[in-house]
């Protein structure tokens, strides 16, 4: 489906901008910079893993964030480096035609696939809340994941349950970890996750033919390592103690701490504050929202939006940048807030900057070549 080799990926991504997406990855991954060749190699070896992707009980935001954006740089690189065989979303194929498909993927590629789960599995009553052919999601993901290699799941419902699991969770919904015990599965946790996050594990797992070294909740340790709260632009407010006490008052409008408003940046494992999102280099908290901890599954959800999180570590570092403070208004102005968060974002985030200058129609048009 997607085998379009070295030269096809060529045409689809031009080389400034594979190479920067590639620095990119390897800069999140903690690669020296010598080892750029080596994931670039990688990428165009045209060895491309088999993947089965499964849709479970999700939004498809993880897919459509991934696939359907502004970056073609991102989908353009994970679709040619992976053989897509089965991705409900994206094929053309529906009803027997499907079904057949993913048993002769399944059969053919035995022992050799990797399988991508988006989406949580419903275990109550046998689980009959979520059916695909008649299948139930269990079933299928029983069926996938026995000869898979390992299991890569995308987005916090098929990582953890996501929103399906909240109580009182009247399906049974959890995540693949609760089901399938004898197979590696990676986490790429968020909702939905970094696009970026997906695209350095794929080219990870391409470059050492091994998965990342993983946190105790299967998370990639180069993406999920520090929490936000440690390289978010609004830190400097925080340790001065300033914060937004309400939403569009004038200490919100200054750009301060959303720490008050319930930011569970403090306990969030992930790299927004660093990669950001969009091609625009925002993120939530970037546009004056507090992050809802997408990332984790004890806070997603199930603490509400003004909810505040422990803080364990409220010293200050000692090597933070310092922000020069207006007189007047008594802080940083929102815009210079964001410049010192643009400028830390520009060192890992190149290959967003780059990215979002690229015309969005290119993903459109090249993901009709990947589908079936
Ligand atoms: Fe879940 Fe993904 Fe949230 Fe949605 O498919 S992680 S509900 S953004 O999209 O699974
Ligand atoms: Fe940033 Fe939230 Fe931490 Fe405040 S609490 S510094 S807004 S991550
Ligand atoms: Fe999610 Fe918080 Fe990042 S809500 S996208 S982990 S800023």
């Amino acid at each position: 489906m997607s085998n379009m080799g070295t030269s096809s990926l060529c045409e689809a991504v031009s080389r400034r901008d594979f190479v920067k997406a590639c620095v990119t990855a390897a800069a999140m991954i903690g690669l020296p910079f010598e080892m750029v060749n080596q994931v670039m190699a990688a990428a165009t070896a045209n060895n491309n893993p088999p993947v089965i992707w499964l849709h479970f009980q999700e939004c498809t935001g993880c897919s459509e964030s991934l696939l359907r954006s502004s970056h073609p740089v991102i989908s353009n690189l994970i679709l040619d480096m992976i053989s897509l065989d089965y991705h409900e979303t994206l094929m053309a194929g529906s009803g027997a035609q499907a079904e057949q498909s993913l048993h002769d993927s399944i059969t053919a590629n035995k022992g050799k696939y990797i399988l991508v789960v988006e989406g949580a599995i419903p275990t109550a009553e046998n689980g009959i809340y979520c059916k695909v052919g008649g299948k139930t999601a269990l079933a299928s993901l029983h069926q996938a994941a026995e000869g898979a290699v390992a299991i890569l799941c995308i987005g916090t419902c098929a990582s953890y349950g996501g929103i399906q699991s909240v109580s009182p969770n009247p399906t049974g919904a959890v995540g693949v970890r609760d089901i399938v015990k004898d197979k590696p599965i990676i986490n790429i946790p968020g909702c939905p996750p970094s696009p970026y996050n997906f695209l350095s594990t794929v080219l990870y797992y391409l470059t050492f033919k091994r998965l990342p070294e993983l946190d105790e909740l299967g998370r990639p340790k180069f993406a999920y390592g520090r929490k936000i709260h440690e390289h978010c632009e609004r830190r400097p407010h925080f340790d001065a103690g300033r914060f937004a006490q309400a939403y569009g008052d004038d200490s919100h409008a200054q750009g301060y701490c959303l720490y008050k408003l319930g930011c569970k940046g403090p306990a969030t494992y992930a790299n927004c504050s660093v990669q950001r999102f969009n091609d625009v280099g925002v993120w939530p908290v970037s546009i004056g929202h507090p992050c809802i901890g997408c990332t984790e599954p004890e806070i997603l959800f199930k603490k509400t939006i003004e909810e505040k999180v422990q803080i364990h570590e409220p010293t200050p570092f000692d090597s933070y940048a310092p922000v020069s403070l207006k007189e007047k208004g008594k802080g940083p102005d929102a815009l210079t807030t964001g410049l010192v968060g643009l400028a830390a974002g520009a060192v890992l985030g190149a290959g967003v900057m780059v990215a979002r200058k690229l015309p969005g129609a290119a993903a459109t048009k090249e993901k009709s070549k990947h589908a079936k």
